[in-house]
């Protein structure tokens, strides 16, 4: 079976920020792929990922830009299927460009946006596994287990 999750993003100066989402993916036994797809730069291979995302078998995408991030929802515009967006921390506008890009969405063309940066990248990763987790009991036991861990990591008092 192909992987159930595609993480795409705008550049390889996103990788940075997006590979916290495949590591978090990766803990939990979750396959991904990845790739570099501009909405700007490349739109031909935008139009070409989205509209051939259900066939490829993907059933969550992760989507990640920076600065006018219309990569987010120019694939929730070609796809049923769910797509996170997390944006990427600009360096002009610290992402709040990003954030407001991804966020603001007509009715109608969701996409579920996480926090700028690396916190929201993890996140999206972790939300992916948990869609997922629905119809994977096995996954679902993992996802427990990965929160459980973390909150035993978690001191009683500072070191
Ligand atoms: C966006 O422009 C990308 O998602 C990236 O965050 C930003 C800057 O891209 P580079 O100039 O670093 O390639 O499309």
């Amino acid at each position: 079976m192909g992987a159930l999750v595609a993480i795409v993003m705008g550049s390889q100066s996103d990788w940075a920020t997006m590979s916290r989402a495949a590591e978090a993916l990766e803990k939990l036994g979750v396959d991904t792929d990845v790739r570099i797809v501009s909405a700007h730069r490349t739109p031909d291979r935008l139009v070409d990922f989205a509209k051939g995302a259900e066939t490829a078998g993907f059933k969550v995408i992760i989507a990640g830009a920076g600065g006018a991030a219309h990569l987010p929802g120019m694939v929730a515009s070609m796809t049923h299927i769910p797509v996170l967006g997390v944006p990427v921390q600009s360096k002009a506008l610290s992402g709040q460009d990003s954030l407001l890009s991804i966020v603001q969405m007509p009715a109608g063309i969701p996409v579920g946006t996480l926090a700028i940066g690396e916190a929201g990248a993890t996140n999206a990763g972790l939300l992916a596994a948990a869609i997922l987790a629905g119809n994977d009991p096995a996954l679902a036991e993992r996802l427990k287990a990965y929160r459980a861990a973390q909150t035993q990591a978690v001191a009683e008092r500072p070191s």
